[in-house]
């Protein structure tokens, strides 16, 4: 007699449950993390995608810009932040240089050479924001260190400096990490609603994900000890949605975490998502998994997560993380190649043109903040990705362009 014998796929359970939309748990997450068969996570997390999106794939035209590098924290995982040494010559709107790349270099008084930390002006800012309108952008991504010495008045400034200067460009500005910084220096001191409604009142549209990194206390105190933990995060992104503020949502992977604290950390997310959809005015759009990049940080010693943590980990967030519409694979953490690879494996956004990016460095190696991708680019890693490129606003909005270029929010 022949004996048959089945080779049943260890995720035929968890197949079933997303073909039928039914939630996944935390234990079907970490088996998706340990799992081999690729194929399998991808399928399904194609699956949901194209049943969220069809065959859309979204990107921007937008800026980022990082107004300074100087930072009271000193995460591990970060290159970027500057350690403030002395006065700050642009907060004193001293002689400082300005580089062609509207960065300011800082003359060291006592003749020690110049130093790459930066800050810059609120004109120059406004400036920038400008320049990214007459391109066609409709958003800017403003984020920067914790910087020691400038006042509230400064970030407010920098809003309504953009707003009087291209009211039609959205901002979406700020960490959750900055946003409690601003608490502070506040004077007198604010609480997180009335920062959230000033800077609105300035001009600010909504909030970008970062600074969530990994919500455990474990990771949080091996990694980056000094920054505000998962109950400040979470406070400031409830109250944005309260007011009726979007925001997006991160996660920092492939550094001292494990696959169950990833998992974790979508689960607290997804609830923070359902609380937020019953009852407040606003949600996540989006959420981003970044890839950590170890060069120049003092984890540099650490691997850094491979392709397939990357496809898995993006994967397996579009499985988990069923009430956020959108999960970006951001070209500049995964690479151009395999974001466009990821448009196969549940994202269905590749964030936007950039142009400067000063928080990690990839493509163009160290120290080589331009970092652009043109349109044309965008919309053929899509095509070819077998996707359909449509333009987005920051809410998501099909973007419509005249022959002008000029943009206009598709009417839906
Ligand atoms: O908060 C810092 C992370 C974040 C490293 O909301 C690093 O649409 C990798 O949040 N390797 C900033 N990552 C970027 C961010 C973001 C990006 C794109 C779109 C959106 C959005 C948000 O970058 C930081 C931190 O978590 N980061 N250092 C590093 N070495």
């Amino acid at each position: 007699m022949m004996t048959l014998t089945l080779h049943r796929s260890p995720l035929t359970d968890i197949a079933r449950k997303v073909e039928s939309g039914q939630r996944l748990t935390y234990e079907d997450g970490v088996r998706l993390y340990a799992a081999r068969d690729i194929h399998e996570i991808g399928r399904l997390a194609n699956m949901v995608r194209e049943r969220l999106h069809g065959n859309r794939a979204y990107y921007n035209i937008n800026r980022h810009i990082n107004y300074t590098n100087y930072c009271v924290l000193r995460c591990k995982f970060c290159s970027f932040f500057r350690p403030y040494g002395g006065d700050s010559a642009a907060a004193r709107g001293g002689a400082a240089g300005v580089r062609q790349d509207g960065t300011i270099s800082l003359p060291i008084a006592d003749g020690k050479p110049e130093t790459d930390a930066y800050e810059l002006p609120v004109e120059k800012i406004a400036e920038l924001a400008r320049q990214a309108r007459d391109t066609g952008a409709t958003e800017v991504h403003i984020v920067g260190g914790l910087h020691p010495r400038l006042p509230f008045e400064y970030y407010l400034d920098m809003c309504r400096a953009i707003r009087s200067a291209c009211p039609e460009i959205h901002v979406k500005a700020f960490t959750a990490i900055e946003i409690i910084h601003f608490t502070r220096i506040a004077r007198p001191r604010r609480s997180i609603r009335d920062v959230l409604e000033l800077l609105r009142e300035a001009g600010l549209g909504s909030l970008p994900g970062g600074g969530a990194e990994i919500f455990d206390d474990r990771v949080h105190d091996e990694a980056y000890r000094n920054k505000v933990g998962e109950a400040g995060w979470f406070d400031v992104h409830r109250t944005a949605h309260e007011i009726g503020m979007c925001s997006n949502a991160t996660m920092l992977y492939g550094h001292v975490e494990r696959p169950e604290e990833r998992i974790t950390h979508m689960i607290k997310l997804r609830e923070h998502q359902d609380a937020s959809l019953a009852t407040r005015a606003a949600s996540f759009n989006c959420f981003i998994p970044l890839s950590f990049i170890p060069e120049g940080s003092e984890l540099a010693g650490l691997p850094g997560p491979t392709g397939l943590t990357d496809l898995k980990t993006l994967a397996i967030s579009r499985l988990m993380l069923d009430n956020i519409p959108h999960i970006k694979a951001f070209w500049i953490m995964q690479s151009a190649k395999l974001a466009q690879v990821a448009l196969n494996f549940g994202c269905d956004d590749l964030d936007g043109t950039v142009v400067w990016y000063d928080i990690t460095k990839r493509e163009g190696g160290e120290g080589v903040r331009h970092q652009e991708m043109s349109v044309e680019r965008m919309r053929r890693l899509i095509r070819e990705a077998g996707r359909v490129p449509v333009e987005r606003d920051t809410l998501y909005r099909p973007v419509v362009r005249g022959a002008e270029r000029e943009a206009a929010v598709a009417s839906l």
